[in-house]
C-alpha cells in the first residue's frame, strides 16, 4: 500500500555563480498519513523485506518525466542494499537509459562493508555513465569511508555543516578544506540544506560549487523554478 502512495519530489541543485539549475535530486514522499517521511517508507520495506522492490519503483519514478529536451542531471538517493540489485545495472531500465544524466547518491551514513564487491559494482555502474556522489558527508557519526572507497565524481556536504557557516568558525575551516580536498582530486562539490543568504555567501566564498537548499526552492512536484 505504501509503495502505491509514493511520489517524488524534485529539488534544484544550483550553480549560484552560473545563476543556472545544475540538476535535481528526486526526494521520495509518501502521500500514506501513517508514513510520513521517507525514512519510514524505507523502514517498513525493510522489515517487510521489500528494499529491492522499492529501489526499483523510486528509480522508475525519479527517471519517468524527465524531459528529454533539458540536459540538467538527475540525482538519485540509493540505498546500499541497491548497489546489489541486478535490476540497478540494467542497460534496459528507464534510469540506465539517461544513466549519462544521472548522478547515483550513496550515503557516507551508512557502511558499504557489508556490500560484496562494492569496488567492482560501483566501478560497473560508471562504465554504463552514472556519475557516484558521497552523500550527508560529515553527518552525525559519518566517517570518510564511502569517501575513501567509491572516489565519488560529486560530494555533497551535509546540512550539519551548513548550517549558521558563516558565525562558525570551525565550520568554515572543515568545509573549506574539505572543498579544496574535493576540488583537488577533480571532484564537484555540493552544499545541501543551505537556508540563508548568510549560508549562501559564505559557502561561495569558501568555493563551494554548487548549493542545494530551502533558500532556492522548496522540493516539488514538477521541476520547480529557482529563487536566487
Ligand atoms: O539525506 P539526503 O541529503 O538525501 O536528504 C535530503 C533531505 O533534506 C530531503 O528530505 C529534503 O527535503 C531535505 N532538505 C533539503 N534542503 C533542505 C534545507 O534547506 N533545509 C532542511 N531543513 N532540509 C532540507
Ligand atoms: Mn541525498
Amino acid at each position: 500500500r505504501a509503495m502505491q502512495s509514493m511520489w517524488i519530489a524534485y529539488h534544484p541543485i544550483v550553480d549560484v555563480r552560473a545563476q543556472k539549475i545544475f540538476g535535481y535530486e528526486a526526494l521520495l514522499r509518501s502521500s500514506e498519513p501513517s508514513l510520513p517521511h521517507p525514512g519510514a517508507v524505507i523502514d517498513a520495506a525493510m522489515r517487510l523485506g521489500r528494499l529491492e522492490p522499492l529501489g526499483r519503483a523510486i528509480r522508475e519514478l525519479a527517471a519517468e518525466p524527465i524531459p528529454a529536451a533539458d540536459s540538467f542531471a538527475l540525482f538519485v538517493n540509493l540505498h546500499v542494499t541497491d548497489l546489489t540489485d541486478p535490476a540497478l545495472s540494467d542497460p534496459e531500465s528507464p534510469l540506465s537509459k539517461i544513466a549519462q544524466r544521472v548522478v547515483l547518491e550513496i550515503t557516507e551514513r551508512s557502511s558499504l562493508d557489508e556490500v560484496k564487491d562494492a569496488r567492482r559494482r560501483v566501478a560497473a555502474l560508471r562504465e554504463m555513465g552514472f556519475r557516484i556522489a558521497v552523500d550527508d558527508l560529515g553527518a552525525g557519526y559519518a566517517g570518510l569511508s564511502s569517501f575513501t572507497l567509491l572516489e565519488p565524481e560529486i560530494v555533497k556536504l551535509d546540512m550539519s555543516l551548513v548550517r549558521d557557516i558563516h558565525v562558525t568558525s570551525t565550520k568554515q575551516k572543515v568545509v573549506r578544506s574539505m572543498t579544496a580536498l574535493s576540488k583537488d582530486m577533480g571532484m564537484i562539490v555540493v552544499a545541501e540544506g543551505v537556508e540563508t543568504r548568510e549560508e549562501r555567501d559564505c559557502l561561495v566564498d569558501l568555493g563551494c560549487d554548487l548549493l542545494q537548499g530551502f533558500l532556492f526552492a522548496k522540493p516539488g512536484r514538477a521541476f520547480p523554478g529557482v529563487a536566487w
